[in-house]
């Protein structure tokens, strides 16, 4: 497909989230610096290139004067980011209220917030007022940057009532909508006050997709049993008008871990960490600091294989970083202090003066320091309690051609759905049944973790965040044309 000026035909993308990929910090009154943030939902993004595309979102900062705003605007179209500016207040609500202490809980089966009972429903009326206000001003940006033939791809819990705000806009605008969280059953979804407003919302996008047909189906039937409409094995259908649900399970940009293990940087890398762990397997956690990542339990049955194997005490380490985010909030400031706290028991109870069995660091690590400790782990930990999907899985699998290491995962990410054969399956609050699976993939017989890892890296290298992206755009450009060709009939 050719352009007039014979370059090939990029299709435009306004690829639309609460968060830009980068976090800007203030060093002058006109002077930013940006860097690069952690998160699955960046590191997918950045593996889509064949796009011409354009990121919105707010970049981190409350910047109220207009010469920062002007800078910042400035800084961030170099990276081809457009920013939206919220202040405190809209953010505390917004962001910090409604996205993460109400949804993101409640999409991970985690409930609502018990506490103060009786002030909740008066604070979750202003947070959801705020949470509105912000999605419009996520669209009033959009609006002001979308240009006739571009699709517009809404990501996440943090922007449900955008795809309705956009259409009025312009009902012509095509218009995705991508959850990376689980979206859960109907039956706790039914919990949330603001259930009908947001569900209705969503229908108004024209492609709504998630990451395996297990989120998809619970989004129907929420649909179906709340708001009464009918699902169909295409989606949601609302008087004639249907909107398309489906999954996509995302992957990951696998070629650009490969190619960075040759690398001299991360080969040196490499070097040290096979000097500094030797003689000792290297076990390995890797996770934004957040409850859904079950990092107590998988500590837990740490702790648990080591009182059960005295034997393997000296011999094996547990790696697990843990790069903080959401420190606002004080549930996450409660969970760090937990994690330390049983890190440091776990430390004192089977350390020795020259080594302990768990090396546990709040920080985020660079790409290729990240690299190095993939390649190098025997064994990856991952044992989230939800997860929409779960990426670090699949990078480690990608970083593991030389060693076949063993991947444990739980069975409540999405990766179960798609990695499951290769890994060892577990529920993670069982912690004795995870101390048992950490003693399998120790004692795991080359071949059968050669066979393992095969079936894995196949998948990883298969189903990638191009590939991925590139079939929602497309099927988001299929479902217009269908439904146009609906109603001109
Ligand atoms: P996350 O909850 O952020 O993503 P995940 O998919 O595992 O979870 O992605 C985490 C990303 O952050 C990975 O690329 C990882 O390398 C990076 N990261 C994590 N800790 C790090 C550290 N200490 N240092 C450096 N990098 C670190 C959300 C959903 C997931 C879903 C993704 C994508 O919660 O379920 O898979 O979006 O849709």
């Amino acid at each position: 497909c050719e352009r007039q000026d014979g370059r090939p035909f990029r299709q435009r993308l306004l690829v639309v989230a609460n968060r830009l990929p980068v976090s800007a910090v203030r060093r002058g009154e006109d002077s930013w610096s940006l860097e690069m943030s952690a998160g699955g939902l960046v590191t997918a993004l950045l593996g889509v290139k064949e796009f011409e595309a354009r990121w919105i979102g707010w970049a981190g900062v409350n910047v109220p004067d207009e010469i920062g705003q002007k800078a910042l605007s400035k800084a961030l179209a170099e990276k081809r980011c457009i920013p939206v500016f919220l202040d405190e207040e809209i953010v505390h609500q917004y962001y910090n209220g409604y996205c993460n202490n109400i949804l993101w809980p409640l999409f991970h089966y985690l409930g609502l917030p018990q506490e103060d009972r009786l002030a909740t429903t008066r604070s979750f009326q202003s947070q959801f007022a705020a949470y509105k206000k912000a999605n419009q001003m996520f669209a009033d940006v959009v609006n002001a940057h979308y240009e006739e033939g571009a699709v517009v791809w809404c990501h996440d819990y943090h922007l449900m009532y955008l795809p309705e705000c956009l259409k009025k806009y312009n009902s012509k605008m095509k218009v995705g909508w991508f959850l990376h969280t689980p979206f859960p059953s109907s039956e706790i979804h039914r919990m949330l006050p603001s259930r009908s407003e947001l569900l209705r919302s969503v229908l108004a996008a024209d492609l709504v997709g998630f990451h395996t047909y297990d989120y998809a189906r619970h989004f129907v039937s929420a649909c179906t049993r709340i708001l009464g409409l009918e699902g169909t094995p295409e989606g949601v259908e609302d008087q004639g008008k249907l909107t398309r649900v489906a999954a996509f399970p995302i992957g990951i940009d696998s070629e650009r871990f490969i190619h960075a293990l040759k690398l001299p940087q991360v080969q040196e890398h490499i070097k040290e960490l096979k000097e500094r762990f030797a003689g000792r397997k290297v076990m390995l956690g890797v996770d934004r600091l957040d409850m859904i990542k079950g990092i107590p339990q998988k500590i837990l049955a740490f702790e648990k294989f080591l009182e059960d194997n005295p034997s393997w005490r000296d011999k094996v380490v547990l790696l697990q970083i843990a790069v903080p985010t959401r420190t606002d909030v004080p549930e996450y400031q409660k969970l760090t202090s937990q994690v330390h706290e049983i890190v440091g028991r776990i430390n004192g109870r089977f350390g020795t003066l020259t080594a302990v069995p768990i090396h546990h660091l709040d920080r985020s690590l660079d790409f290729h320091a990240l690299c190095a400790l993939y390649a190098v782990t025997d064994v990856a930990l991952v044992t989230s309690l939800r997860d929409g999907m779960n990426l670090v899985s699949y990078e480690f699998v990608a970083c593991q051609e030389a060693k076949k290491g063993v991947l444990i995962l739980s069975e409540f990410a999405g990766a179960a759905q798609s990695l499951g054969a290769g890994a060892i399956l577990v529920n993670p609050w069982n912690i004795t049944e995870v101390a048992a699976s950490i003693g399998q993939a120790l004692n795991m017989p080359a071949e059968e973790r050669e066979k393992r890892h095969h079936h894995n890296f196949k998948h990883v290298t298969t189903h990638t965040a191009q590939e991925w992206a590139e079939t929602f755009v497309s099927e988001l450009n299929d479902t217009v044309v269908e439904a146009q060709l609906r109603t001109s009939k």
